[in-house]
């Protein structure tokens, strides 16, 4: 199957070769014009460690070509600057993705200055960059208990909690309405560990509004966007660890309450922050039964933000990019293998980028390495196991 027929678009591979001719091969015309990335001549690129595999990466053979001749999407979160600051990694990222999810500027502090203002300006430069480069957008995230703004602690109280939720996702999901692939609705809404009823976290959603929030903000998310594919987003739901069990169960409950009561969701995402150091917790049978539970449930199923930590393996890099490679391997392999999972991103592209720099260092201060390329743009084994699950998993 072509590429156009499994996304259902274009070929825009014949344009992406006249721009090559037009601005030869290394030429980048700026960060809002990088639509020869996916045909950039990257044969040189030499494999960076000596036992490794040669990268195919040209053309059709980049991570989201061949998930798309699977029927599945691939693609990565970013910053606003990373596409617009940095020409070379935005071409990269067309070259690679197909598909596009804000890191940050469609949170509610990226977008709400104040209770009663929104402020689209740095998301609609990510939003057209996007249609620009044929790339499918997801949004991440409606509902959450973080990257809230300052404000809100102060002036959301629970007599205007409901206006200001609902406010939110109709402005927000009908600003963007027909534009968005997907929407994270709402994220990490469960937390066992917390202690309250269901297994919900204790956010400020829940202290303000009850269980009941959950259900409305779907359902007002469908009004505002009716094309978009609606997502519960959460973490932990990976390992074969008491905790990681106890919030699958928990997700799956809340899951079937929602579709008992007929809520517009439409997938399941799972995070997938996969830790190098733990992947020997990863069960993949144990997984496949979670995955098959909520198939059953006719939900699809989205890898959300799969990245590996390295905080805690070797300093070795060769040593260091196996490990990481393998639980990528492992982890995919098993998921995809779930036919309801029909789209993978990885939380960042480039090891330039990745938000574990600075939220899990390595206490040697050597740079982490949690992603498909390496910090000079350079695939490493992370992208071959990547691509090598997306050659080998069954059609969609
Ligand atoms: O990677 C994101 C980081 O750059 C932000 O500072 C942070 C707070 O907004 O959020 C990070 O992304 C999180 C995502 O939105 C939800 N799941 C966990 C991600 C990593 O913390």
């Amino acid at each position: 199957m072509t590429d156009s027929k499994s996304t259902g678009r274009p070929n825009k591979r014949l344009l992406y070769r006249r721009d090559l001719l037009r601005f030869g091969a290394g030429a980048i015309a700026g960060a809002g014009a990088v639509a020869l990335g996916r045909s950039q001549n990257l044969s040189q690129a030499e494999p960076q460690l000596a036992n490794s595999r040669s990268f195919d990466v040209e053309g059709d053979r980049a991570l989201g070509a061949r998930a798309a001749a699977k029927g599945i999407l691939y693609g990565a979160a970013v910053r606003r600057s990373n596409l617009f600051e940095d020409t070379a990694f935005a071409a990269r990222f067309v070259q690679e993705c197909r598909m596009l999810v804000p890191e940050r500027a469609m949170k509610w502090q990226a977008l709400r200055p104040s209770l009663d203002k929104f402020d689209f300006e740095g998301a609609d430069q990510l939003v057209d960059f996007a249609t620009q480069h044929d790339l499918k957008l997801r949004g991440h995230t409606l509902v959450w208990h973080q990257s809230l703004p300052d404000w809100f602690a102060e002036q959301v109280t629970r007599q205007n909690a409901e206006q200001v939720l609902v406010n939110h996702i109709q402005t927000v999901a009908g600003h963007y309405a027909g534009k968005m692939h997907s929407w994270d609705v709402v994220n990490e809404a469960i937390q066992p560990k917390e202690g309250k009823p269901d297994g919900f976290r204790n956010s400020p959603w829940l202290q303000l509004l009850g269980q009941d929030y959950v259900e409305l903000a779907f359902r007002v998310a469908a009004e505002a966007d009716p094309d978009a594919m609606l997502l519960y987003n959460d973490y932990s739901l990976d390992y074969d660890t008491a905790e990681d069990e106890t919030k699958r169960n928990a997700v799956l409950r809340l899951l079937e309450r929602l579709k008992s009561r007929e809520v517009p969701v439409h997938a399941l995402g799972l995070q997938a922050h996969l830790d190098g150091q733990d992947s020997r917790q990863f069960n993949p049978v144990q997984m496949q039964r979670f995955l098959r539970e909520v198939a059953d449930l006719g939900l699809k199923i989205f890898v959300t933000e799969l990245d590996v930590e390295d905080q805690r393996l070797p300093a070795n890099i060769e040593q260091r990019d196996r490990i990481v490679a393998a639980a990528y391997e492992d982890y995919l392999s098993a998921v995809l293998a779930e036919p309801a999972v029909i789209a993978v991103l990885t939380w960042g592209l480039s090891d330039r980028y990745s938000w574990l720099s600075d939220y899990k260092p390595r206490d040697d201060g050597m740079p982490v390495r949690p992603l498909p390329l390496d910090a000079d743009l350079q695939p490493k084994l992370a992208w071959n196991a990547i691509a090598r699950v997306f050659d080998q998993a069954a059609q969609r």
